[in-house]
């Protein structure tokens, strides 16, 4: 198998944190996306959607997407369990894993991607040129905010994002706050249950991954 990924890009860090708990090693390629190789043609056929990260399985296929990528890792890895053993575990990490990525990562990246000179004529991943949109930055933002008040409000009784054991959806929030951290978005200073699980989750030897 080979790993398509870019050191410095959030999606990819969140399979980079998967496989470092599973202790699972892979041959890995960067792909410079500052230099726009993603757009390259090498590059299309591995991904005709110019995102990474992408997994290319021994037999040639290309699975992108990180929770088809984590999925398929997960069925090969059982252990340790990071979708959830039961049922129930495997609904509520997918159901926050879908709640973290559509209220905090995709709005972290319209702040990001809506702001950054770098992005102008690329507002949106993928092969298609979208302009910015000015007004998508401050919204971005205040719902970034937000979701970071609910998972404060969350951690008062949960001891991780999905309940009681560490998860995928712990490291798609965890990266979703490091990458706001790293827009200028902080954490509430009075926000301390959130606080208290972000120090425990970012102590994991995954976490530099
Ligand atoms: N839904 C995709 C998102 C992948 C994505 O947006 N990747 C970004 C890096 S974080 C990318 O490759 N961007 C290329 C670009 O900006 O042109 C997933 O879950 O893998």
């Amino acid at each position: 198998m080979k790993f398509y990924d870019c050191k410095t890009a959030p999606s990819p860090r969140r399979v980079r944190i998967f496989l470092a708990e599973k202790g699972i090693e892979l041959d890995t390629v960067q792909v410079d996306l500052g230099s726009g190789e993603q757009f390259s043609d090498a590059f299309r056929k591995i991904n005709p959607d110019c995102v990474v990260p992408v997994l290319e399985l021994d037999n040639g296929r290309c699975i992108s997407e990180v929770l088809a990528i984590c999925s398929y890792l997960e069925e090969l890895h059982p252990e340790p369990a990071l979708l959830g053993q039961t049922a129930e575990e495997r609904a509520a990490v997918l159901m926050w894993n879908a709640k973290v990525e559509q209220q905090g990562l995709w709005a972290m990246a319209d702040a990001f991607r809506n702001s950054s000179k770098a992005l102008a004529n690329n507002a949106l991943p993928g092969p298609d040129n979208y302009a910015q949109i000015p007004e998508l930055v401050e919204r971005g933002r205040t719902r970034v905010a937000r979701f970071m008040r609910r998972l404060d409000g969350h951690f008062a009784d949960n001891e991780y994002v999905a309940g009681g054991f560490f998860s995928l959806a712990d490291i798609s929030t965890m990266v979703t706050i490091d990458f706001a951290a790293w827009v200028k978005i902080a954490v509430p200073d009075d926000a301390g249950y959130l606080a208290r699980w972000y120090a425990q989750v970012s102590k994991r030897p995954s976490a530099s991954a």
